[in-house]
């Protein structure tokens, strides 16, 4: 039932607005209010895979709350309304909740839950619950029959093991409720009445027939479920933006970068290579479904503390002089030598000539930047006019923004860690002073302030390693700043220094390579790195909550 339910509203989600879907709401309204350290402990603990883990989550709790309703409803049809009305008010409340909530985001729910109760209906009906055929006197209305559970109950079949609850037959993930659950809930009543075959032989089998509709009703609602489900997503997947990425074409940049100097990448097995690509860059944000934004449809105001107010639509954005740059975007929940860091080729307007054209006023600090799903970062204005690259980014590796990385638009800011500066989907930009707002990170407890520490990584080794000479390897990063030197200990030992690879720029990370004569044994490798300002990354273990993590990175390495 629970199964039919989801499956239609997500087809009328997929046919219209996938954010009206309940279990998308539900989730995106769980990802937002979910207290900031059990959402560090998800994306520690699932990483990119956290969304998937929270949609599991989200059915599992669905599965065990339909069994009950399923009960609930073998006994009377009307609590398993409720029930399902209950369920459904909370779709509906996420639905509606959500920042870019439309009236028509309560469709899929209240179509979904009006055929969940017509499939509530049949199932019960045809396993022999309280509306069923034949157990009602005819001319009885169905839903006043008083106690038919347990008339039904008077014959129970000698080998009745078909699972006494339809949700639970039908549902996605037959999960058994907890023990404390189960210990709190009636027992299902044909179980209950189950027992050695009755004496009761003049009475015509009914459960017969009722069995096998209720397998028939079963299989149908867990079939309609699931094209529901399927045909949902297929939906929402298809859209416009598919297309618009195929067709984009961008000028020429008018400040192009020039070609890469020759020995960025020091060809190390293991070591992470200079650019990333966009297939493993890494993602982080709190959109369950990433937003779809059609490029004719994309516009950016930019408004606040502001003398002159600017909407630019994307067609305008690209006919400003495009800028090309090297910049490494790191995240500011990355642990100590953490993945949630890549190096990419951006190509975008610049931010700080169009804030120049609004003209900010006096006392202007910060811009709060929000995304089409509501995200809201707050970049420190005075950062974003200092001179450096701050764009309104439209391609990424020389290809079009992934729509994961924030098609059409988003905002890249080097040297500040992307909950502060890197936007996605970025469709407003209000300037304001830092006490005035709050943005989605600093409410949930981060710095407002969000500069990118300096900090390294150590590669290779990756594993156990012969003695003799091996390389040890990694990454340095002190974005626009620019990495002076790495220097690397073993056992404590003394610091030796490492040998850089050749960089772009001072807006990207940094490879650099140590040779060292391995002998037997375990030991520990650290490794530090000192930026262009003279600062040398601190040994002072901090967790990335609220401004960054810090501390050496450091691997165990066995030699044999
Ligand atoms: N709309 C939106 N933009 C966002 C976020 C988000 O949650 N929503 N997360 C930010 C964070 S925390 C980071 S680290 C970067 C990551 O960008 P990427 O996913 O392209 O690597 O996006 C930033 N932009
Ligand atoms: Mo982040």
């Amino acid at each position: 039932m629970a199964w039919v339910a989801l499956g239609v509203s997500q087809l009328v989600a997929g046919i219209g607005r996938p954010q009206g879907s309940p279990v998308a709401a539900v989730g995106s309204a769980a990802i937002d209010n979910t207290p900031p350290a059990v959402k560090n402990f998800a994306i520690s603990a699932f990483g990119s895979h956290d969304k998937t883990a929270l949609i599991i989550g989200i059915l599992v709790v669905l599965a065990v709350f339909s069994a009950a309703i399923g009960i609930a409803a073998m006994r009377n049809l009307r609590n398993g309304y409720i029930g399902l009305a209950i369920f459904a008010v909370i779709g509906l409340a996420a639905a509606l909740t959500r920042p870019n909530a439309a009236l028509v985001d309560v469709l899929p729910t209240l179509i979904g839950a009006l055929v969940g109760a017509y499939a509530l209906r049949l199932l019960v009906r045809a396993a022999g619950g309280q509306a069923r055929r034949g157990a009602v006197p005819p001319g009885t209305g169905q839903v006043a029959a008083p106690r038919t559970a347990r008339t039904r109950g008077a014959t129970p079949p000698p080998d009745f093991t078909v699972p006494t609850d339809p949700a639970l037959a039908g549902s996605p993930d037959p999960a058994p409720p907890t023990a404390g659950q189960a210990a709190e809930q009636p027992r299902p009543v044909s179980r209950a009445r189950s027992g050695p075959p009755t004496t009761d032989d003049q009475r015509p089998a009914p459960w017969q027939p009722g069995r096998r509709s209720f397998l028939t009703a079963g299989v149908v609602a867990l079939a309609a479920g699931g094209v529901g489900t399927l045909g949902g997503r297929t939906l929402s997947e298809r859209s416009s933006v598919s297309t618009a990425l195929a067709n984009i074409r961008f000028p020429k940049a008018a400040h192009p970068v020039p070609p890469l100097p020759s020995g960025v990448d020091l060809g190390i097995k293991g070591l992470s290579s200079f650019m990333t690509p966009n297939s493993s860059f890494y993602r982080v944000d709190t959109a369950l479904l990433v937003p779809q934004v059609a490029p004719q449809s994309w516009q950016l105001r930019i408004h606040g503390m502001v003398e002159r107010e600017i909407t630019i639509n994307f067609h305008e954005l690209l006919k400003r002089p495009l800028i090309e740059d090297y910049i490494t975007l790191c995240c500011v929940s990355n642990p100590v030598a953490g993945p949630y860091i890549g190096n990419a080729k951006w190509l975008g307007a610049s931010l700080a000539s169009l804030l120049r054209e609004a003209r900010p006023r006096a006392g202007a600090e910060q811009l709060l930047c929000t995304s089409v799903d509501g995200f809201t970062s707050g970049t420190p204005l005075a950062t974003v006019l200092d001179g450096r690259d701050a764009l309104l980014a439209v391609a990424m590796n020389g290809a079009p923004l992934p729509v994961a990385h924030g098609f059409p638009a988003r905002m890249v800011t080097p040297g500040l860690y992307g909950y502060v500066s890197a936007t996605k989907w970025v469709t407003d930009i209000k300037v304001t002073t830092f006490r005035g707002e709050l943005a989605y990170w600093a409410q949930r407890g981060w710095s407002q302030q969000g500069p990118i520490k300096t900090e390294s990584r150590i590669d290779v080794p990756g594993g156990p390693v012969s003695a003799g000479r091996t390389q040890v390897a990694g990454v340095a990063w002190a974005q626009h700043k620019g990495i002076d030197a790495v220097h690397v200990r073993v056992d404590h030992g003394p610091w030796q220094q490492a040998r850089l690879a050749a960089v772009p720029g001072i807006d990207t990370w940094r490879q650099w390579v140590w040779d060292w004569d391995a002998a037997r044994g375990t030991h520990l490798i650290e490794a530090r790195a000192t930026d262009a300002t003279g600062y040398t990354q601190t040994p002072v273990q901090q967790p990335p909550e609220p401004n960054g993590a810090s501390g050496y990175p450091s691997v165990s390495v066995s030699v044999s």
